[in-house]
């Protein structure tokens, strides 16, 4: 895991969300002159043996693009944290910072664009070049995940053709995302020797839109969690 983020947090592949990223730095930094401003492509954080990982959609400019660390230092990150402790997940309920002393516990939160994009939104070339970040990430994050959370429908295909490309049964046509979609997968072509199933769970992305409209709630996110939480524990 470490090579992979050593090998992306060096990515320049798309242009345009090079010079976003770095141009949102560059206009940023003097205002956060005590810390290192991060301004490059974000790793996924948190229990590197997790048996639920969350995926969202992409770092945003002021948030992950600052800290470096995926979800930390705004209004999404606030919001998924809390509930994330209040789950069971985190050991503390906000994260401010890279170095706030926040650690996940059996939970991992990633994305599948790595490079904050203007807008929130990646263009289809771009999730597509990120891809594989993604599909190795869960490949190293290994036989020990049971659950995978998209937050919202962009993380919900990107990570049904990861897990489709590595070999789970993924059903055709692809299910569609929505809130509290729950889809099981077993390996392609039978069980697979171990029996194993993975879980796809939908939960709506949590962005300022979603949450501070009432459309994703505390008590929603909550039982997305635990759900995910009882299908971990088998
Ligand atoms: O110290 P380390 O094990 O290399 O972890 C790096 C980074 O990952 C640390 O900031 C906490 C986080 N982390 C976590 O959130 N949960 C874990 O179980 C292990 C590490
Ligand atoms: Fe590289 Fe992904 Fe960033 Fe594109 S979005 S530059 S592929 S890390």
């Amino acid at each position: 895991m470490a090579a992979l983020d050593d090998h992306l947090v060096d990515c320049r592949a798309c242009p345009r969300l090079v010079a976003w990223r770095e141009e949102v730095a560059a206009a940023r930094r003097a205002a956060f002159r005590d810390e290192r401003y991060w301004g490059r492509p974000v790793p996924g954080f948190g229990d590197p043996q997790a048996a639920v990982v969350v995926v969202g959609l992409a770092p945003a400019a002021h948030g992950a693009n600052r800290t470096g660390r995926m979800f930390t230092g705004d209004r999404s990150g606030d919001f998924l944290f809390a509930a994330l402790h209040r789950t069971g997940f985190a050991n503390q309920p906000t994260s401010v910072s890279a170095d706030d002393g926040l650690a996940l516990q059996g939970i991992r939160v990633t994305a599948p664009v790595r490079c904050a994009p203007p807008a929130n939104k990646p263009a289809p070339d771009e999730l597509r070049r990120c891809a594989p970040y993604l599909a190795r990430e869960l490949e190293l994050a290994g036989s020990g995940v049971r659950v995978a959370i998209a937050l919202g429908a962009i993380g919900w295909r990107a990570l049904l053709t990861a897990l489709d490309e590595q070999g789970w049964d993924v059903p055709r046509p692809r299910p569609r995302f929505a809130h509290g979609a729950e889809v099981t997968l077993g390996r392609a072509g039978g069980t697979g020797e171990d029996g194993a199933v993975l879980t796809v769970l939908g939960c709506f992305h949590v962005s300022q839109q979603n949450t501070f409209t009432g459309r994703l709630t505390p008590v929603m996110i909550d039982a997305v969690l635990e759900r995910a939480r009882a299908l971990a524990a088998g």
